[in-house]
């Protein structure tokens, strides 16, 4: 009877410390969870750029030309000085070709209105684009001086205030300062969140503009695969679930000591 009554125990004991396995498993499971599905939803509200490819045409893209043979307005995209192309950057498709310093001598810009940036001091942010700059003065003549050239910006409703990545006034890609890489990936974090500008980042547009040194001689730039990204910040978004599942194993490791006592306790009066 003493035996059948200590191997009863011993099962109770083990089908408790199951059951306290299977219930830490699963609320470990369902923290996990809720973590990745606070993480999506805080991506699903990054910013955006519409058509950034350029798949659909020029979709929400804009154009301003100062060619002067244009009539009056010169915004839009109907300047010869703008065009869609088959793209000679991966994953191919259609680009945007932006002309300067064409027939006409113009300079032109190309923008992106509505760029849904919030501030959010838990994401970095970032601007991701790639180009080909096809610099016709410097196949011509070899020089690196007065060239035509391009500019990146983000740019104020008043069109006369140009900002750089860190929100300060100044160029995100400048003449001179970009090298033949290709491929951007720029930090603007300190625009979106750090800078007093952000109160106005509704207003703000995202601008790609060719430079004419007046030659007569065009260049071109090639673009390609716009985005605004963001992402969460490293170490609060991965260390939480960590501390919280290294909690959970805790308890149960207390809880499986406990139990073990237990049973060697209820062995011992089975002893007496
Ligand atoms: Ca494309
Ligand atoms: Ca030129």
């Amino acid at each position: 009877m003493k035996e059948d009554k200590q191997m009863g125990k011993r099962k109770r004991n083990c089908w408790v410390f199951l059951t306290y396995w299977v219930i830490l498993s699963v609320a470990c499971g369902l923290l996990l969870t809720a973590f990745r599905i606070g993480a999506s939803l805080a991506q699903s509200a990054a910013p955006s750029i519409v058509n950034g490819d350029f798949e659909s045409g020029w979709g929400e893209w804009q154009g301003m030309s100062d060619d002067p043979s244009l009539s009056s307005p010169r915004l839009g995209l109907s300047a010869p000085e703008f065009e869609l192309v088959p793209s000679p950057i991966a994953p191919s498709g259609q680009a945007a070709k932006i002309e300067a310093d064409g027939a006409n001598y113009s300079m032109n810009y190309l923008f992106h209105d509505h760029l849904g940036l919030r501030p959010d001091p838990k994401s970095l942010f970032f601007l991701n684009f790639t180009w080909r700059f096809y610099d016709q003065d410097f196949l011509t003549s070899g020089s690196t001086t007065n060239q035509d050239y391009f500019q990146v910006y983000f740019r104020d409703p008043s069109g006369a205030n140009c900002y750089g990545p860190d929100g300060n006034l100044g160029y995100i890609i400048d003449s001179g300062t970009y090298s033949l890489k290709n491929i951007e990936k720029i930090n603007i974090t300190d625009l979106v969140n750090k800078n007093p500008l952000h109160l106005a980042l509704d207003t703000l547009s995202l601008e790609f503009a060719t430079m004419s040194d007046y030659s007569s001689t065009p260049s071109y730039l090639v673009l390609d695969n716009v985005s605004l990204t963001s992402v969460p910040v490293a170490v609060p978004a991965s260390s939480w679930p960590g501390l919280i599942c290294m909690f959970l194993l805790l308890i149960f490791l207390m809880g499986a000591f406990l139990i073990r006592s237990r049973a060697k306790y209820d062995f011992s009066d089975s002893l007496e």
